[in-house]
């Protein structure tokens, strides 16, 4: 199954905490080209972020990729207290195969990334041809 994290950090050695965490991603097939952008939302005096989407083909559920999620994020010594504040790292669970969760804590497809250019750009150079988005149309 074909999968998409998105990755992003702005705080620390931005590039540092992406190929570390770009690293330790088991099953990853592509690497998209790494995008600096401009924060969306959350306080503005923060600094711009380095973003990127990682492909991968997995047998993981939904699940099991937010937990690798929340690991990475732990071990870049992310702390969690400004909702859309900096961070060292970010990642999301963007796609996996044709799956749909609504839990809670999880929503897949991402419910956001439809409308963030810094998920999107990413996205398409790994994937153009492939999503079929589902947003609001
Ligand atoms: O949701 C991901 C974290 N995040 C980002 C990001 O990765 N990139 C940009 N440009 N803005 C962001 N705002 C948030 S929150």
């Amino acid at each position: 199954m074909r999968a998409y994290l998105g990755l992003g950090s702005n705080v620390g050695d931005r590039r540092a905490h992406l190929r570390r965490a770009v690293a330790a991603v088991p099953d990853v097939v592509a690497v998209s080209p790494v995008y600096e952008t401009q924060p969306v939302g959350g306080p503005t005096d923060q600094g711009p972020y380095l973003n990127l989407v990682v492909a991968l083909d997995t047998d993981r559920s939904p699940r099991e990729l937010l937990e690798v999620a929340h690991r990475l994020e732990d071990e870049a010594g992310r702390v969690r207290s400004e909702r859309h504040g900096p961070r060292t790292l970010d990642v999301d669970v963007l796609l996996v195969g044709g799956l749909c969760v609504d839990e809670p804590d999880l929503v897949v497809p991402h419910p956001r990334m439809w409308e963030r250019r810094f998920v999107l750009v990413p996205l398409a150079d790994l994937a153009a041809g492939r999503v079929e988005p589902a947003g609001p149309l």
